[in-house]
């Protein structure tokens, strides 16, 4: 694969089944991206410098899975100006809507973007959308998709 534009990151090995769904839209597309396991809780250090170094690498966005207290899309965003797309997965006592509403409270001045409840799929298009405004090949193969959800 190319240099990768996308950022994969999810909080925990047991976010892969999910966050693999959108690894899939973006293979679909023709998308280069990199996939990694880093949580904001338990890898702190590592979470932040990654963030710090992910647009010096090349990456344009971010899509950051996480469940429980999902803190991960908040912090990478502290330490980026790229865009995160924040993912809540679906775990625990409260099957995701505690990293719902983690994932879409943030700040003033520090937003992440969000999509629903698992729905991986929904971050990698949003992902494709951002890199279809610079990236005529990209945008192609955007309006392509679109048209073929649209012919159901
Ligand atoms: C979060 O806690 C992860 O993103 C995962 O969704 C959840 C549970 O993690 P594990 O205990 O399965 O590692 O940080």
């Amino acid at each position: 694969m190319s240099n990768p534009l996308v950022g994969i990151v999810m909080g925990s090995k047991s976010d892969d089944a999910t966050v693999q769904k959108g690894a899939a839209v973006l293979d679909e597309l023709g998308i280069p991206y990199e996939v990694t396991v880093s949580s904001a809780h338990r890898n702190p250090d590592r979470t932040a410098e990654y963030a710090r170094t992910a647009a010096e690498r090349g990456l344009k966005v971010l899509i950051a899975g996480a469940g429980l207290a999902a803190a991960l899309p908040g912090v990478l965003a502290a330490h980026t100006t790229l865009p995160i797309i924040g993912l809540p997965i679906a775990s625990g006592a409260l099957n995701g809507v505690d990293a719902l509403y983690a994932i879409v409270q943030m700040p003033p001045g520090v937003p992440v973007a969000c999509v629903g409840i698992d729905n991986a799929r929904n971050a990698a298009v949003l992902a494709a959308q951002i890199l279809a405004l610079t990236d005529p090949d990209i945008n192609e193969r955007v309006v392509a998709y679109k048209k073929a959800l649209s012919e159901g």
